[in-house]
This record gives C-alpha cells, structure tokens and sequence, in this order.
C-alpha cells in the first residue's frame, strides 16, 4: 500500500455494522429479550448453567447469567459470521497488515510461539528473532538472579527498576503483582511512570545505587515521561557511581530503536528488542516483560506465555460457537450496543490481580476508544465500552451498591480461583462465597414478596427489594498460576479483537495517545520561558498558565 492510497478494507467490515442483516434482526429480537428476566429463564431452562458455559486453556467461563436466550446467542454468532470475524482472526494469525493506520502486522500472538512456529510478517518467519530475544533475556535474567552480574561497587543486584509508561508500565506491574508469589523475594521490584517527579523519588527511596538495575522500557525511545525519567536515574547513579562508564552495569534497555538507545549511552548488547508489528499495550510477553523474567525467573515466563499461546490456539481454532474470547466479546457487543450499557466492571476476586483492571483500561480503551471506521466513516454506533474495576471483595463495600440498585446497567466479570495460593484459616472460602453471592444476588435480586416475608416493615420494603437482572460473567480457573495469567489475559485480547472486527475499527492503532505525545511538549518549552508574552493558547490556557509561573515564582 502506498501511503497515498487508503488500504482495502475486508468487504464485510466495510458493510456498515448497523445494516448488516444480523444486526437488524438483533434490533428486532432486543425488544422482547429485553423485558425477560433472569429468573424466568432459569425457571424455564433447567440445563441453562450447563449450556452457557465454556472451556478453554484452564478457564472455565460461566455465561449463564447474562440476559441471553439461544437465539441471541445464535443471532450474535451470526453477527461475528457477517462481520468477517473468523476470516480476521485467520489475517491477523497470517502476519497481513490489518492495523491498516499503521501499515503494520498484529503479531502479539508471535510472541508466545513455539519454536517450531512459523508467524510471517512481510513474508518473513519472526519466530527466530522471538526466540532469540526470549533467549538472551533469559541468560540475562539467570545472571541477574544468580548474583553474576554485579554493580559498580561488585555488589550483586537487589533491585530492580523498570522505567517505562502505557503499555512499557501497565503490564509488567500487573504481572509483577500477579505472579509475586512466584517472585524472587530477596529482590524488589519498582516501577515508575509518572514524569511526577514524586514517582522517581518514592521509588528509588531506601534503594543503594550500587544494588539497582534500571530497565528503560520504550519502543520508541522518545517518550517524554520514560526519557525524562530515565535521565534522572542516570543522575541518580552517577551521583554515586561518579564515573560514566558505571552505567552500562545499572542500566539495560527495552525498545525498538537502538539509534536513540545508543545515543542515551546504553551500549546495544545490554538491550532487547521488539519489532513494530507488537502494540504497546500486547507487549507484556515481549522484551517489554524483561522485569516479569527477572521477577519469576525464566523458567516461570516460558509458563506464562505457554497460557497466552493455549488461549491463542483456542482463539484460532475453536469454532464460534465454543469460542470463549468471540463469546465474551459477543455479549460485551450485546450490552454495549443494544442495551446502550456504557461500562463493563471486572472484579478479580484474588489480591493478587489487584491490577488487572488497570491493565485492561488500557487493553481494551485504548484499543476500541475510536469513532472512525477502517473505511474512514464515522460511526452511528456506540464503540468499546469503559472498563473499570477492583479486586473483590474491597468493592462490595463502595461501589457494588449502584451496581445493585442503581439506575444502571453495568455487566460484570467475576473471576475467581478455585485455590488460594496463600491457604489461610476459611478466608478462601469466604472470598470465594462472596463471588457466588454477588453473581447470584445481580442475576436474581430479592422481590418484594421475599422482602415482606422476612418481616420487613412496609414502608422499607421498596428499599430492600432488588430487580435482579443485572447480567454477569463468571471466570474460574483452579489457581493463579503463569499459565493462567497468559490465558487471562490472552482472552480478554482476543475478546477486544472480536469486538473491535465487529465495530469495524481499527484497535491497533493510538492516534489519541500520540496527541498526548506532541501537545505537552510545546507548553513545557513555554513554562521555562523567560516571560509569559508570547502565550498564543486560548484565555483559558493562558491564564491557567500564566497563573501557574506566578505561583511557581
Ligand atoms: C500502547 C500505546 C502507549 C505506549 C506508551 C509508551 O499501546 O502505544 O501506551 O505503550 O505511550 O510508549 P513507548 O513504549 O514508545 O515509550
């Protein structure tokens, strides 16, 4: 393609979401499966538990409480069938260029292969080159972890820094506190992203430079806040270690631009690549997860990405009908653009996930947040709905009222493990209990006549009853191994595919966030200036900021 001509686009994704036949016929069914409730069509359908469930590379999903009969399901299905979905899934799996801003592959499914895999992207196997890298962080790692590798005073290394934001932060940190049970616990583990200098302070608080690694993780080397922050660790170590030349054993680089690495003063044998065809936000099973190794060790990141390829494989294989990661994004669709919900609430109910809701904002946000169609038209549709979320049980005692009782309709995920890895007294059970309570009290609520019964007062009974129908997700898995985080979080990728083939966007690219990228830029160059006479922004702009060098003054 040529970068004057627009790319074709798949004839069904180029159909207009609302005319495809599915759609319509979706539109016309919503009108009565709409005023069904849950209850009833449990009565009805004692088999309902075991139809609407699924399994898939150790997870179990319980989809029976959503407000769905079969033929929804097989109108849904229908949809993913007009709107090219398996034909996309087998694209992306073939390396063709279908982040067609960008001109690029989506191979995050490379990342994970085995190495007898072939992905292609350009005509060109990268399985070598995954393995490669996967091979030289591993040695890295070992060193590190063994005590090998030493910093300047020939200390070995205790702590470990990772600089990085977005997709170069999010998944680390989550896979830092998913898998810490997993984690070399002599070592620490830090993460900053935030060019708040408070960030870089509190993380570096109590640590020796001489005992500290720095992994600058960028795939392009320039982001203001990682460069920003990556120069103060430098500083920082210096102020120590003096001599320059100290630096290449305290820091190792994460990206895709060796010119701009090298020019930071990181010599090139101390870095990691990816490639173009990884988004940032799929980048948690590249070199971007150097800190996850260096946490749990290699042998424990092989594990994790053996989930992520069993998920990957299912995704491929699976008709649609058994797909898990086409099933969740099929509902998500039926919530979203049906009945108009506008948010999606994961609760992990494990401490350990406590920032997998973070993570997937930016999965899924940053990759459906689009208003524009693959063929440049604007959407008369709702896209990616907004994912939010807390770890279990902690939400129950804030949030979950307005899920329960309020005048919205919030989908939830539930995920739980049937195994606790910290095996306490009956705490597992009582989490565990609280997953059922809360899945089953959203689907069936209590009716004024059970609230009369227990011998409420009448005048309190409209406040204690629950409509129910309040639609729900269950995710089990037996216990919160590497494995099973791969397959967690490869379904929720995958689910995010499905959805986006739906919407027709492309959700691969980030023109939004690359605005972030300049539009600081220009204002922080205007902050140092000696005066405030050549602001151009609008009133508000300036004034905010001629305010702001006052107050500084
Ligand atoms: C992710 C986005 C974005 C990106 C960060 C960091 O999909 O592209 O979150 O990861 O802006 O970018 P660098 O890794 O290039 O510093």
């Amino acid at each position: 393609m040529s970068a004057s001509s627009a790319p074709v686009v798949d004839p069904k994704m180029a159909v207009p979401l609302t005319s495809r036949p599915a759609f319509q016929l979706l539109s016309k069914h919503f009108e009565t499966a709409s005023t069904l409730h849950l209850r009833d069509l449990f009565a009805a359908d004692p088999g309902r538990a075991e139809k609407f469930t699924v399994e898939a590379a150790g997870l179990f999903l319980d989809y029976s409480k959503n407000r769905i009969t079969d033929e929804t399901l097989t109108l849904l299905l229908e949809l993913a069938r007009q709107s090219g979905v398996r034909e996309h899934i087998a694209a992306m799996f073939a390396g063709e260029k279908i982040n067609i801003t960008e001109n690029r592959s989506v191979l995050h499914v490379a990342l994970r292969s085995a190495r007898t895999d072939s992905y292609l992207s350009d005509g060109h196997n990268v399985v070598p080159e995954v393995h490669e890298v996967l091979d030289r962080m591993a040695a890295f790692a070992s060193r590190v972890r063994s005590g090998e590798w030493k910093g300047f005073t020939g200390k070995p290394i205790r702590n470990v820094i990772n600089i990085g934001i977005g997709g170069s932060d999010l998944g680390p940190v989550m896979a830092y506190e998913a898998l810490r049970h997993y984690s070399r616990r002599e070592m620490t583990f830090r993460f900053v992203s935030n060019i708040d200098g408070t960030d870089f302070a509190e993380a570096t608080h109590g640590l020796s430079p001489d005992e500290t690694l720095f992994i600058i993780s960028s795939k392009t080397f320039t982001t203001l806040e990682t460069m920003t922050n990556a120069h103060t660790a430098r500083d920082w170590l210096l102020a120590a270690a003096k001599d320059p030349a100290h630096t290449a054993k305290h820091f190792v680089a994460v990206s895709t631009n060796a010119t701009e690495v090298t020019a930071f003063g990181i010599d090139t044998a101390n870095m990691f690549g990816f490639w173009d065809w990884v988004g940032g936000r799929y980048s948690m099973d590249s070199a971007i997860g150097l800190s996850t190794m260096l946490a749990v060790g290699p042998e424990n990141f092989t594990r994790l990405l053996s989930g992520f390829r069993a998920m990957d494989t299912h995704f491929r294989t699976a008709p649609l009908e058994r797909n898990m990661p086409v099933i969740m994004g099929l509902l998500s669709v039926w919530y979203n653009n049906f009945f108009g919900a506008q948010t999606v609430a994961v609760l992990p109910y494990d401490q350990y996930l406590k920032r997998f809701p973070a993570y997937l904002q930016q999965l899924t946000m940053e990759s459906n947040g689009k208003s524009i169609t693959l063929t440049g038209h604007r959407v008369d549709y709702e896209t990616g709905p907004i994912f939010w979320g807390e770890p279990g049980t902690n939400g129950q005692h804030s949030f979950y009222q307005l899920i329960h009782q309020g005048t919205k309709l919030i989908p939830c995920d539930f995920i739980g493990f049937a195994q606790s890895l910290n095996p306490l007294g009956n705490h597992h059970d009582l989490l565990m209990a609280n997953v059922f309570a809360q899945a089953e009290a959203l689907a069936f609520g209590k009716t004024e006549a059970q609230v009369r019964q227990e011998g409420t007062v009448e005048w309190l009974i409209p406040h204690r009853t629950f409509d129910g129908n309040r639609p729900s997700n269950v995710i089990l898995a037996k216990q919160l191994t590497p494995e099973i985080l791969g397959a967690l979080v490869a379904l929720y990728e995958h689910s995010v595919f499905t959805q986006g083939v739906i919407f027709s966007i492309d959700s691969f690219d980030q023109w939004g966030v690359e605005l972030g990228k300049v539009l600081a830029k220009k204002i922080a160059a205007e902050l140092a200036a000696p005066d405030d006479s050549g602001l151009k922004h609008d009133s508000s702009t300036n004034a905010l900021m001629r305010r702001y060098r006052h107050d500084k003054a």
